[in-house]
């Protein structure tokens, strides 16, 4: 039986089902062997783009990049019709998110799924062009990427007329520079556009006025591949492999950083706890510590404590208890670390990966890290408590040109939530008298 075959059972895990064998197929013959690319062909053959539209629409393929934001919805925004001109996809795969590493994974060991489903995903909107946005540093990923579409583009899958098709579709895969905020979506844009990475405002979305104004669908990696395995096995398919743990369908690139025995990154059913993820995919706290705090899916989302161990990871039930799913890739703090270092930390990343586009985020940031160097070094000041929780306002949601400033107040709003005994102790100490 195929491992492409729905009916078996390691088809449970789709995007992963031949990658922890001993050797994945890398190459085109390995992955047309596994079924690779006959969701490609059934969609030019036998599907309008619509109805692979309505099929993802039905499937509630959600964006795995961190939003969550419904694929098929996001697709039929964009015009369609003969007359609508130049179209792009592009895959967000500027994976720099600190914590996440699960698109590099996929990438490195399935370079031909993201080939067929950026194809895949092209002839649904009718695109044009296609762009691979990757992360710089990913070398290994840029290598068989671009291996891998050479012999798509040889064997006809991309370029002209695509299969005996109409439709043609160029494909690029572009490596960014090594940017965080190059992960928005708006920023990504003006990148290829050969601009500064500047995140534009919003309205219009990309979906409407995009790369060089045109319309424009910026997809995260995870997505892009569920597509090809969802328009093969069907939308219902697709729901039940949540398995009856949450409303959300499909599986999840889960993973765990920080203080585990075994960090790594899983594909399992959505709506997976997060205690399962540490204690029985990560193997537990390292050195018998306890487990203190934790982040949901990269550092801009709130901490959550060990009593949340036990919720449903899925985007609606994290974000009801105060955080986002985000990424998915937990990074827990044991019982032993600082939570004023942690968030020191981070602020000092998200304070160097600004773009310095407004003032709130450029200068807000850097003085978050001054004040939070100041209580690690025992030498915070009372008055500074309240200016670091006036801060996460001033930079929080709608005061910042883009969502950098407010993911980055979302770890520290909650550690001063959680642990403010923890920054009072960092209070400078009154002066012995003489
Ligand atoms: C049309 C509307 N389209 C939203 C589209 C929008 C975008 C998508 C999500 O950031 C989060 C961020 C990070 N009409 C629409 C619409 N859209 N409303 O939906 O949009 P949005 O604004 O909710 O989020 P975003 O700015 O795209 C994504 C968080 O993810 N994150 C970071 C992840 C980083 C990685 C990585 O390194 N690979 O994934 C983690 O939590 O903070 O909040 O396409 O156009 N009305």
């Amino acid at each position: 039986m195929s491992l492409r075959s729905a009916a078996d059972p390691h088809y449970q895990r789709p995007l992963t089902r031949l990658i922890d064998r001993a050797a994945g197929p890398l190459d085109l013959p390995g992955f047309e062997a596994e079924n690779g690319y006959s969701s490609l062909k059934k969609s030019v053959r036998e599907y309008t783009p619509q109805q692979i539209q309505a099929i993802v629409k039905d499937a509630n393929l959600r964006g795995r990049g961190g939003a969550g934001f419904p694929a098929g919805v996001k697709w039929s925004l964009v015009p369609m019709g003969p007359d609508a001109g130049e179209k792009y996809l592009v895959c967000n795969a500027d994976e720099m998110e600190p914590g996440t590493f699960k698109d590099r994974l996929l990438m490195e060991q399935a370079p031909h799924q993201l080939i067929e489903a950026m194809i895949l995903v092209g002839y649904a909107i009718q695109a044009t062009r296609g762009y691979i946005f990757l992360r710089g540093e990913y070398i290994v990923a840029a290598d068989r990427l671009n291996k891998a579409l050479a012999e798509a583009r040889a064997a006809g899958y991309v370029g002209k007329n695509v299969l005996g098709s109409e439709w043609s579709f160029e494909l690029f895969v572009h490596t960014g520079a090594g940017r965080y905020i190059c992960g928005e979506e708006t920023a990504l844009i003006n990148s290829l556009e050969g601009r500064r990475a500047n995140p534009r405002a919003k309205p219009p979305f990309p979906q409407i006025a995009g790369l060089w104004g045109r319309p424009t669908v910026v997809n995260n990696v995870e997505t892009l591949m569920n597509v090809p395995h969802i328009v093969l096995n069907g939308a219902d398919w697709f729901k039940g492999l949540s398995q009856g743990k949450s409303k959300d369908a499909g599986t999840k690139m889960y993973g765990c950083s920080g203080r585990a025995n075994k960090t790594g990154t899983w594909e399992l059913p959505i709506g997976t706890t997060a205690r399962e993820l540490l204690e029985v995919h990560a193997g537990g706290m390292r050195d018998g510590k306890k487990l203190k705090a934790w982040l949901p899916g990269g550092a801009s989302t709130d901490f959550l404590l060990p009593e949340h161990l036990d919720l449903a990871m899925d985007f609606d039930t994290i974000a009801k208890a105060g955080s986002r799913m985000g990424t998915g890739l937990i990074a827990v703090v044991a019982e032993d670390q600082s939570m004023v270092s942690a968030v020191r930390n981070l602020e000092e990343f998200f304070a160097r990966e600004s773009c310095g586009w407004c003032t709130p985020c450029r200068d807000g940031l850097p003085w978050s890290v001054k004040i939070l160097r100041a209580f690690e070094a025992g030498q915070g000041q009372a008055e500074d408590l309240d200016v670091l929780a006036k801060l996460t306002k001033w930079l929080g949601p709608g005061k910042t040109f883009c969502a950098h400033a407010p993911g980055a107040m979302e770890p520290l709003q909650s550690a001063l939530k959680y642990f403010r005994h923890e920054f009072e102790a960092g209070l400078a100490k009154p002066a012995k008298a003489a």
